[in-house]
């Protein structure tokens, strides 16, 4: 199985206008629009520099929260699975997508429901993907997915996403194919036995959201701790801006797609 890490391609939405009234949990202020657009800029010429290819789809005003490409769908070399996200205001933004992946992809396979699925709780690892029970993905879709994810070679296990945390990959990402940062709520996670965990430093939780593109890591620019202990260890990584995004509860990963 390829790394996990190794991506050539990425789709992302530019965020629209009404991104600002973004779907957020604990309630709090809108972004500043021009903020959320320079960060979604920054992240993608980012990419870019490391070497993908970016498609980038155009902003769509009915859906606040369709810049977050990543909990749509899921690509690999293989094959792609259109989702079914687990918050009825983004139901809508899986047929914006289905065009521009199937312009990549010739397998394309669908879940169907009744269950429930978003891409922020899909890690995927070197040997298997790892599928996160949360308020948005639900039992039924992850034992669908899990069936799809079969079809095109892949082996899921379903986890426990800690409570309060959004995402699966709101509180863990790849340092490398081998060790995993997370949040301390997610350090004995069963699923993660064979890998190294990395606890995210104390005050800095929110920094988990790290995105390992090739041989560096993207991760926020606020998270000094972490930025020291990924150098600690010899780590590639580049901080961006994520101040504006985090408003509405996101990070480095929503924003792509990636294979
Ligand atoms: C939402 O609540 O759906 C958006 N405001 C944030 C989505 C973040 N996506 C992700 O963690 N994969």
């Amino acid at each position: 199985m390829p790394s996990p890490c190794a991506f050539t391609y990425a789709i992302v939405r530019s965020p629209a206008p009404s991104a600002v009234k973004g779907i957020r949990a604990g309630g709090g202020p809108d972004p500043d629009f021009a903020g959320l657009v320079a960060e979604h800029e920054a992240y993608v010429g980012a990419l870019r520099e490391l070497g993908l290819a970016v498609d980038v789809l155009e902003p769509l005003d009915d859906f606040p929260d369709a810049l977050f490409t990543e909990d749509v769908a899921l690509t690999f070399p293989e094959g792609a699975i259109l989702l079914r996200p687990g918050a009825p205001s983004r139901a809508g933004e899986v047929a914006h997508i289905r065009v521009p992946i199937a312009a990549h992809h010739r397998r394309l396979l669908e879940m169907t429901g009744p269950g429930h699925a978003d891409g922020g709780d899909i890690l995927r690892l070197a040997d298997r993907v790892i599928i996160g029970l949360s308020a948005r993905t639900d039992r039924p879709g992850a034992e669908e997915l899990a069936g799809l994810l079969a079809q095109l070679g892949y082996r899921a296990e379903i986890a426990d996403t800690p409570p309060g945390v959004l995402h699966f990959k709101t509180g863990c990402g790849l340092i490398d194919d081998r060790t995993i940062l997370a949040v301390p709520a997610l350090g004995d996670c069963p699923q993660f036995a064979g890998l190294e965990v990395v606890m995210t430093p104390p005050g800095e939780d929110a920094a988990a959201n790290i995105l390992r593109i090739g041989d560096t890591v993207l991760v926020g620019d606020r998270w000094p701790a972490t930025h020291a202990l990924l150098e600690a260890r010899g780590i590639a990584f580049r901080a961006l801006a994520t101040d504006q995004i985090a408003h509405i509860d996101a990070g480095l990963s929503c924003m792509s797609l990636r294979w």
